[in-house]
């Protein structure tokens, strides 16, 4: 029923008096707000968008010009959500950002709370050391450092190399809870030889007295080989894609099961030339990296093409389908055994 008019704005003026008065005990009416707070669906307020690597190569190899490693502690250009600009991500939760690393250069040990991944992307001769063991990065390959592990970067190759990093850094901010610090050493001592790791939890064994992982424990395995990776996704082929994922494994702590690290999930998917998925939609916004291949993502019917080293993100509750143009392999990350481990995780087939 319709309330006469001067008694409905007779209620307004009341009621913003009366925000007002409660506003100076920091008190503010629920009423005005549940239906944003309590949203009967996800609405992010992130936006789908592709970052052409071809396009934006040239920017990341100028700041190489602009700033040293050294200096910058981190030469990194970070991917902003157009949706979220001034918040350094690429969803409410994720990170993302293009490190560049010169020949001869050195990016400083440290180490924080936040987990990082890498996706290496373009050039030869760099690598990352984690807790005293370094490993070569090549294209494709998937690194993690999990929290509070020590790490740095060098290039002891002839060409700039340039990877994709994936972090939890809003994640963490929100809880507060980031803790850093920089190490005495530039570069770590070298202490264990260079595929140790994988040898030791990447080969279906683990150390005979290597104690039981406790839960949330990242793995130690700290190397995802993108030939490994690829040999699977191909010999996996032979049978039949799901119709609205293609060929998709997800990463795992080979001694657990769980994700290689506790806030990040990571997934590689193939989908043979020609194939399109199903529309799919799901909880937990995801970025994708184009290793191979090219095609185009349909995200809330907004149609975004993208090649090989494009990154595009897909925000939470996005109906997105893929269309493969040549055979693609693509890898993504995104917050989903969070979600998982607090029973948030939804998705719908369509
Ligand atoms: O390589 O340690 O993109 O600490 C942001 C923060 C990279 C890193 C980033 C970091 C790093």
């Amino acid at each position: 029923m319709e309330q006469p008019r001067n008694h409905s704005e007779e209620t307004q003026a009341a009621r913003r008096a009366y925000y007002e008065r409660i506003g100076s005990d920091s008190m503010t009416p629920l009423w005005e707000v549940l239906g944003a707070l309590v949203p009967p669906r996800p609405r992010s307020p992130a936006v789908p968008h592709r970052w052409s690597y071809a396009a934006v190569r040239d920017q990341v190899m100028e700041a190489g010009r602009l700033i040293s490693a050294e200096e910058a502690e981190r030469r990194v250009l970070i991917l902003e959500n157009p949706g979220l600009r001034g918040q350094s991500c690429i969803t409410q939760s994720l990170y993302a950002g293009l490190q560049l690393i010169l020949p001869g250069e050195v990016a400083p040990a440290h180490r924080h709370t936040q987990s990082a991944l890498r996706l290496v992307l373009d050039g030869e001769g760099a690598y990352t050391s984690v807790n005293g063991e370094r490993v070569t990065m090549r294209r494709g390959d998937f690194i993690i450092t999990p929290a509070w592990t020590w790490h740095d970067h060098g290039n002891l190759g002839s060409e700039p190399v340039v990877w994709l990093d994936g972090l939890d850094i809003p994640l963490v901010r929100f809880l507060d809870a980031g803790f850093a610090e920089k190490s005495l050493e530039r570069s770590q001592g070298v202490e264990r030889p260079e595929g140790d790791a994988l040898a030791r939890y990447g080969a279906n064994m683990l150390p005979v007295d290597e104690p039981p992982p406790q839960p949330g424990d990242p793995t130690r395995l700290f190397v995802y080989p993108y030939a490994q990776t690829r040999a699977a996704l191909l010999a996996l082929s032979q049978g039949a894609p799901d119709p609205h994922l293609g060929f998709k494994q997800r990463f795992v702590n080979p001694a657990t099961g769980a994700s290689p690290m506790p806030t990040l999930g990571t997934f590689a998917q193939r989908l043979p030339a020609g194939f399109s998925t199903r529309p799919h939609r799901c909880t937990d916004g995801t970025v994708y990296v184009c290793l191979e291949g090219g095609g185009e993502a349909e995200i809330e019917g907004q149609t975004c093409a993208f090649e090989e080293r494009d990154v595009f993100v897909v925000p939470s509750w996005h109906t997105l389908a893929l269309r493969a143009r040549a055979d693609t392999i693509l890898f993504s990350y995104s917050d989903r055994p969070m979600q998982k481990a607090l029973g948030l995780w939804r998705e719908e087939r369509l």
